[in-house]
């Protein structure tokens, strides 16, 4: 069994509701369970400016599916909630689900890099990571506290469930 974490972003298509069918549906995921979910935040968008602010929380789940399993499983989601993948890289979307950790793996293939990259440096997946596992420590051995320590907020507040 694995211990995996999962980024939820959306800001299109009222991301409240998305953000809560995105989790029933990792709730019926095969060989998986929910451990925990983070608090919900509206972060300020990274990459172009004009769009929405953005849903962001993260999953905690334990899994028995491999990590490309379970990419095309997050990639199925993310299909049937009306993702249309375009070219603008950072626009909007309605729902994106990546893989932030999956046990101490250390991943970098054509279709998957974990840790998911540039997740020390993005506030709307360290403050919810940390609300849900503060001693944290990431395969490099940098510990989560660390990282949300000089992590600035640039605005993230919480979105009430
Ligand atoms: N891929 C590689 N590694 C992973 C992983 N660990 N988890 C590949 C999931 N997928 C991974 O993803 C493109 C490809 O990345 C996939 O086919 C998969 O094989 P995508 O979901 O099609 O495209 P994307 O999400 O638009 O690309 P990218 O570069 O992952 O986007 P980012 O960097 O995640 O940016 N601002 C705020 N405030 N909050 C946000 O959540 N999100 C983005 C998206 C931009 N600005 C944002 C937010
Ligand atoms: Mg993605």
């Amino acid at each position: 069994m694995s211990i995996c974490y999962i980024a939820l972003g959306s800001n299109l298509e009222d991301p409240f509701a998305q953000a809560n069918q995105a989790i029933m549906a990792l709730q019926q995921l095969p060989q998986s369970k929910v451990i925990d979910v983070s608090p919900f935040y509206r972060s300020k968008p990274l990459g172009p400016q004009d769009q929405n602010d953005y849903l962001n929380a993260v999953i905690k789940i334990n899994t028995t599916l491999s990590p490309i399993e379970l990419l095309d499983q997050l990639q199925a989601i993310e299909q049937s909630q009306g993702r249309v993948r375009k070219d603008n890289r950072w626009g909007a979307r309605t729902l994106d689900l990546d893989i932030l950790l999956y046990d101490d793996l250390v991943i970098d293939s054509e279709r998957l890099t974990i840790p998911h990259y540039h997740m020390q440096f993005r506030e709307f997946v360290l403050y919810p990571l940390f609300d849900i596992a503060p001693t944290l420590v990431l395969p490099n051995n940098q510990k989560l506290s660390d990282l949300v320590a000089n992590c600035e907020r640039n605005g993230l507040i919480r979105w009430n469930k």
